[in-house]
């Protein structure tokens, strides 16, 4: 009786865990693409506002360039527009594309000073901006990101071959670019920082960063300071070209004046082979592909960083004839 009831309850025991086996197979493994990750914007969600500060000069023909075809590649609906170096242009631009409701503005301002009301304005209005090339003075909460050149170290470099060139000293003018922009501030105190003592600037004054204004600044500077120069410092190299013609018509030989000019652009690299340059210290205009990048990272809440700034070093005239192909702008 009692081994019945004892196979009978074994048998049972069997049966229920036959039947609840189904109930212990592994949980269905879960999708690997989570529905947050699938709402991940993309290049084509974004509109980008460029107000380009102008059309100045070489680099900032490539600049511009470098942001209209990284967008066309990467179907990113770019805003631009051309300041003709007018702070004031610039300004209405971010305006209007604040009211328009874009995503990201990326600015490359023309000046340093008066971003404040624009930059709260974006701000209010929850539209990151990025700070493309030259820096502004805002407190730096007022915007997601600088990225650009290293603009007091670009000015250092220009030193050290001055240095190099006129190890005895001498006197050397500045054409310096537009006054107030973030590009004259900082190279011009970077370059007084590393020029040895025994070289003294003469005079310094802007050309505007371009070729139109650097010709007449050299003309007037070689009538005042005829006889009494070894060199002359370009804050770039549009500048470079336009004094060349006026240096030239002076009857002034390649290689009789040490120059050395900022950017690295052909027309700097023609310069050099022609014996007028004896360096060219880069400055890079190719910053599309970086600041749509960093843009799609806001869109996406990611935390980006806070200053970026460009690798760059210095170009000579012993490889200019055969680097000058190569050069994308
Ligand atoms: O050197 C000059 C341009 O801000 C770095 O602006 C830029 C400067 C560049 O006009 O050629």
């Amino acid at each position: 009786m009692k081994i019945t009831r004892f196979v009978s309850a074994a048998l049972v025991l069997i049966f229920l865990l036959t039947a609840c086996a189904p109930a212990v197979t592994p949980a269905p493994v879960q999708p690997t693409t989570a529905p947050a990750a699938a709402a991940k914007k993309t290049y084509k969600d974004m509109t980008l506002c460029y107000p380009q500060l102008g059309a100045e000069s070489d680099w900032r023909t490539a600049n511009t360039a470098s942001f209209k075809e990284t967008a066309a590649q990467l179907g990113v609906k770019l805003i631009f527009s051309d300041a003709q170096q007018k702070q004031e242009n610039q300004i209405s631009a971010m305006r209007a594309c604040i009211q328009q409701g874009v995503n990201v503005i990326a600015l490359p301002p023309v000046v340093e000073t008066g971003w404040d009301a624009v930059l709260q304005e974006a701000k209010d209005a929850n539209i990151p901006v990025i700070v493309v090339d030259r820096s502004v003075s805002a407190d730096k909460s007022m915007y997601a990101s600088h990225i650009g050149s290293d603009m007091e170290i670009e000015g250092k470099r220009s030193a050290a071959e001055f240095n190099k060139l006129l190890p005895n000293g001498g006197n050397i003018l500045e054409l310096s670019g537009t006054t107030g922009s973030g590009a004259a501030v900082g190279r011009a105190k970077g370059f007084r920082e590393a020029l040895n003592a025994n070289i003294k600037i003469l005079d310094s004054q802007t050309g505007n960063f371009t070729r139109a204004e650097g010709k007449p600044v050299m003309e007037a500077f070689l009538k005042k300071y005829a006889g009494q120069i070894q060199g002359a410092f370009f804050h770039n190299d549009d500048m470079a070209i336009g004094a060349v013609e006026a240096i030239k018509a002076a009857g002034i030989k390649p290689g009789d004046l040490k120059m050395v000019s900022i950017d690295g652009t052909r027309g700097g690299f023609q310069l050099m082979i022609d014996g007028w340059l004896q360096a060219d210290v880069e400055c890079n205009p190719l910053l599309g592909p970086q600041v749509m990048d960093l843009a799609l990272k806001l869109m996406n809440g990611e935390t980006i960083v806070k200053e970026a700034l460009t690798d760059e070093s210095v170009y000579y005239p012993d490889k200019a004839a055969e680097l000058l192909p190569t050069r994308k702008y």
